[in-house]
């Protein structure tokens, strides 16, 4: 059994960032990937039209100057292989694979109180002993595919977004079907549009989307951003989403509607997600939002040639941004092509799976490639997956048995020297999680070099903290139109799964704020056990 100081389990961005940091402190560490390729969702979400919906500069590590100015993106929103190859080249540059143990998943981990220290099992066999047990595991990375009657008749294939085959799958000639109008399959449609005889796209509920305006970054905007690198970073981290984009304090309901229109006009096809906060209030009041919704509709509908699929690919049953839109490239033009159909499955919905297609109550299709853009078992898929078991037995499954709770979104009473990165109860999904993965990590590496420098053994949430953690995220969430949706902010996406409201929507300046000013209090909430006596002691203030 190897003994380590840190063992980080998940090879995606936080993980490679995580042993860089820690590796950079002089800790033993190991990250247990249970893939073939590092990458995380970038490895296996490589379906056609894969692209960050964050712009590429953004998109990309902060820690090191040299990487950001040497690194060079193509596109203002950069392709799923581009990432890739940003992420092998991050791994090659800072040595980190002689770290990196690829088909190794984490089985079990168990914390043991007589050394305050984690066991950790992986799928190989192989042991570990770790005193930090750092978690980077992904919010999107546990599939989720509804079980059809008869689908395991299907004669072709059946493909999941988020587990897309490394070879390349070819679709000339094919007829195809997409389940879901999530961000994948939205992306996925016009590129698989151009390659296929035939694509269906099935539709439970229409999706919101804003153009995604991308373009090739030209020398002029490379050299522009490089010059400026850290004010862009500075900006991105005060921002409320990480993005960048200042809030405009205004109302949308203390403007004239023509003066509306036109600040909505000047966003659209330019800004993204940025579109979202043209005003203040557009995920605060109902509203406001109808403003901004009405204005998406209409152009969502001028892209329809159709009128009966306009009717139904206009989205209407909830709040933009409620749930999460997507930034999408020729999405709705696609149903323009004659070789595109929709399928509403809230009209005719899916029977059957049959040896040739599938089955809906108004009629049969024939497919060769049935594709699930079904998305995740949101934030807490993976993390629930493994045995992970605390102090006296307990399980995180059991804990979290009615929904995550945590202490600032990083830390689980009962679980001492665990660290979740972009876990429930931080911005997590709700930023640029770049931002809050590089924060969230540095914070962690200056806890541990606390806990070293006073002889600290174990650092543990307090449960009264964590109580009022997940009020104060419920607090935060109940401002905002959030919980008016079903979406998998809140646990909606799985039956049975707690309906409470996942991450912090308290933006990242805030969040970082309060990480903050916990370690500058001396870590109120967390109980900080000396690693000789079994005293809890107290790092003074700062
Ligand atoms: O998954 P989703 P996704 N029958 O959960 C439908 C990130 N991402 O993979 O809405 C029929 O959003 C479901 O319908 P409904 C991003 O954060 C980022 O698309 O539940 N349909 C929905 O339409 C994104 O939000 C990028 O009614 C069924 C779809 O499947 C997140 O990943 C790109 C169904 C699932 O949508 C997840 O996106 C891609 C059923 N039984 C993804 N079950 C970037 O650009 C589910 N659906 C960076």
């Amino acid at each position: 059994m190897d003994a380590v100081d840190v063992l980080i389990v998940g090879a995606g961005f936080a993980g490679l960032r995580a042993l860089h940091t820690f590796r950079g402190m002089g800790k033993r560490t190991v990250v247990l990937e249970a893939s073939a390729g590092i990458g995380g969702v970038w490895y296996h979400n490589a379906y056609p039209g894969a692209r960050c919906d964050v712009e590429s500069y953004d998109y990309s590590y902060s820690f090191s100057p040299e990487l950001e100015q040497e690194w060079r993106w193509s596109e203002r929103y950069a392709t799923q292989p581009e990432i890739l190859r940003y992420i092998e080249h991050v791994a090659d540059r800072f040595d980190l694979r002689r770290d990196i143990r690829l088909e190794t998943r984490m089985s079990s981990a168990v914390f043991d109180e007589a050394t305050d220290r984690w066991t950790v099992t992986a799928s190989t066999g192989q042991r570990w002993t770790a005193q930090h047990l750092v978690l980077c595991l992904g919010q999107l990375s546990s599939t989720k595919a509804p079980a059809f009657p008869g689908q395991d008749q299907f004669a072709g294939r059946i493909i999941h977004s988020g587990e897309w085959p490394r070879d390349k799958v070819g679709f000339a000639g094919e007829r195809v079907a997409i389940i879901g109008t999530g961000s994948s399959g939205m992306q996925m449609t016009p590129v698989i549009a151009r390659e296929a005889a035939h694509l269906t796209v099935f539709q439970r509920t229409p999706n919101y989307s804003v153009p995604a305006a991308n373009a090739p970054l030209t020398e002029a905007e490379d050299r522009a951003v490089k010059a400026h690198y850290p004010e862009r970073r500075a900006a991105a981290r005060n921002s409320p989403t990480g993005l960048g984009f200042k809030v405009n304090r205004v109302s949308a309901l203390d403007v004239p509607a023509e003066e509306r229109e036109t600040a909505y006009e000047a966003a659209w096809d330019r800004y993204g997600f940025g579109f979202a906060l043209v005003y203040h209030d557009i995920l605060l009041s109902k509203d406001a939002n109808d403003t901004a919704a009405d204005f998406i509709r209409r152009k969502i509908a001028a892209k329809i040639e159709k009128p009966a699929l306009r009717e139904k690919l206009v989205p209407k049953d909830h709040a933009f941004a409620a749930r999460r839109p997507s930034v999408d490239s020729g999405y709705f033009e696609a149903f323009n092509r004659n070789n595109v159909e929709l399928a509403d499955v809230r009209e005719a919905p899916i029977v059957e799976f049959t040896a040739t297609g599938i089955r809906t109550l108004a009629k049969a299709h024939a497919f060769d490639t049935i594709i699930f853009a079904t998305g995740f078992d949101a934030f807490t898929g993976s993390l629930l997956k493994p045995e992970i078991v605390g102090r006296g037995g307990i399980t995180l499954k059991r804990k979290w048995a009615a929904g995550p709770v945590s202490q600032l979104g990083v830390a689980v009473a009962g679980f001492p020297n665990m660290h979740i990165v972009a876990g429930p109860g931080s911005p997590s999904l709700l930023s640029n999680v770049m931002v809050s993965i590089e924060e969230q990590i540095d914070w962690f590496a200056r806890l541990v070099r606390t806990m070293d420098e006073r002889g600290i053994g174990a650092v543990e949430a307090e449960a009264e903290a964590e109580r009022a953690w997940v009020e104060h995220v419920n607090e935060r969430a109940r401002e905002t139109l959030y919980m008016t949706a079903d979406s998998y902010y809140n646990g909606a996406e799985v039956a049975g799964k707690p309906r409470v409201f996942m991450p912090y929507s308290g933006g990242v300046r805030g969040y970082r704020r309060i990480l903050e000013r916990c370690e500058a209090d001396g870590y109120p909430g967390f109980r900080l056990v000396a690693r000789d006596g079994r005293a809890a002691v107290r790092p003074t203030a700062a």
